[in-house]
């Protein structure tokens, strides 16, 4: 379609860039590593804190100072192609000026996030090492380890303190416990005895899972993370919310980008109505880029297939109102227009509107794990086709391509 002259050449472009911007959220998708690294001084807890995140005891952890002595990293199992590693850095200390600024500028330059970890306030010097590693464009997070040897009260006043001092410096502040210390409880028991228990609380450190989660996904990265056992293990229910959000939004825009193509196609090559329904090779490329975001990568016979399956539960539906019924109530909603082009965008808003549904019916299947659940295709179908309302869709679909018919008319 990009190829064909009867589409005007700005539509074209236009439509090319869209086509772009999905495939560079693809190929995110595949190849682009992740790089969490941490940053501070000895023995704030870097490789425990990373330790935590993994859910994996990969780094060396000791009471002694300068534990880590040389970058390790950890990498994760991968998804396809893709992988976030977890970095590790030996503590900075007051002595090794030099050094320690060559190292703070080898993490900075290979992280995608900083970890800046600290276990308490900040000195002047970890203030001077955050400065050193500050860049634009590249988010930190000031890790407040530690958190159990502290009351909340003193939690509240050390972050007020830190915000404060790094006010300056573009960054976000979070308290966690990555390996927190046993407590002692007295507990009650049935005859009215006490008795003391000692229990190693699990690590805390949901906020800033959280945290990596939203700045991943300002950098337009988060697809990538999505997958990685990161976010798996102790996953808060916000997390996983945020992930459910975050994939969502970015299924409705490449289904969108797709309908968008499509109207757009059928609008310049008008076809006959009964055949809009499986002029279907875009439908199937959705569905494979569908099946890509949510982890599965179908293939091309078996997106046909999938593809097929839904137009077949579509055509069933519709019957007769894929007909006259639709393509009438499609022209309904052009109130102005010329004449040449009326039948032209009510085509393409109904093309636009058949590959909508067929996309919100594949994503939903992706949802449910590759299956249809209890209902089956027949019944997931047409509750879709019931809750959509059609006739805002087919707004839409009309004002998007009449906007791009006027722009490629202005154009000549
Ligand atoms: N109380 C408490 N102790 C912690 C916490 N996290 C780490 N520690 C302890 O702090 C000490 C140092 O932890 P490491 O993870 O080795 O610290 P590091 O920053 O990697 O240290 P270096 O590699 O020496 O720079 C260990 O004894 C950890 O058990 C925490 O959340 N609470
Ligand atoms: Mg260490």
């Amino acid at each position: 379609m990009l190829a064909d002259p009867k589409i005007p050449t700005t539509v074209r472009n236009q439509l090319r860039d869209e086509y772009q911007n999905i495939q560079r959220l693809i190929d995110k998708l595949e190849n682009e590593q992740i790089h969490i690294v941490t940053f501070g001084k000895v023995s704030t807890g870097k490789s425990s804190l990373l330790n935590a995140i993994a859910d994996h005891p990969h780094f060396k952890v000791s009471p002694l100072h300068g534990e880590t002595k040389h970058t390790d990293h950890l990498d994760w199992p991968s998804y396809q192609q893709q992988s976030v590693v977890l970095i590790d850095t030996p503590g900075t200390d007051e002595f090794d000026g030099e050094a320690r600024e060559l190292m703070a500028q080898q993490a900075a330059k290979q992280a995608d996030i900083i970890l800046f970890v600290l276990d308490g306030d900040i000195s002047e010097s970890q203030k001077q090492q955050l400065e050193t590693i500050a860049q634009p464009n590249k988010p930190i997070i000031i890790v407040l380890n530690k958190a159990d040897l502290y009351t909340h009260d003193e939690i509240k006043r050390i972050k007020a303190s830190i915000t404060d001092k790094t006010r300056h410096i573009k960054s976000q502040i979070v308290a966690v416990s990555a390996d927190p210390r046993p407590r002692t409880l007295i507990v009650e028991l049935a005859d009215g005895s006490r008795q003391e228990k000692t229990e190693t609380p699990p690590a805390n450190i949901g906020e800033l899972k959280l945290m990596i989660l939203e700045v991943l996904d300002q950098e337009g990265k988060t697809i990538t993370a999505l997958n990685a056992s990161l976010f798996a293990g102790e996953v808060s229910d916000n997390v996983a919310r945020k992930v459910i959000e975050v994939r969502k939004e970015a299924g409705q825009k490449i289904i969108r980008t797709y309908c968008m193509a499509k109207g757009i196609g059928v609008a310049f090559n008008p076809v006959p109505v009964a055949d809009l329904l499986f002029a279907a090779g875009l439908d199937v490329a959705m569905i494979r880029q569908l099946s890509k975001l949510y982890g599965l990568s179908l293939g091309k016979v078996d997106a046909t297939k999938l593809t097929t399956t839904i137009m077949a539960q579509l055509a069933l539906l519709m019957g007769a109102v894929w007909g006259v019924n639709l393509l009438s109530s499609a022209m309904k909603t052009i109130s102005v227009g010329l004449s040449t082009t009326l039948t032209a965008t009510a085509q393409g808003s109904l093309a636009y509107y058949a590959t909508y549904l067929v996309g919100q019916i594949a994503e939903y299947y992706f949802i449910q794990g590759n299956s249809w659940g209890k209902d089956g295709p027949k019944t997931v179908a047409k509750n879709i086709v019931k809750n959509l309302d059609r006739n805002s869709i087919l707004l839409e679909a009309r004002e998007q391509i009449m906007r791009r018919i006027n722009k490629s008319e202005a154009d000549k």
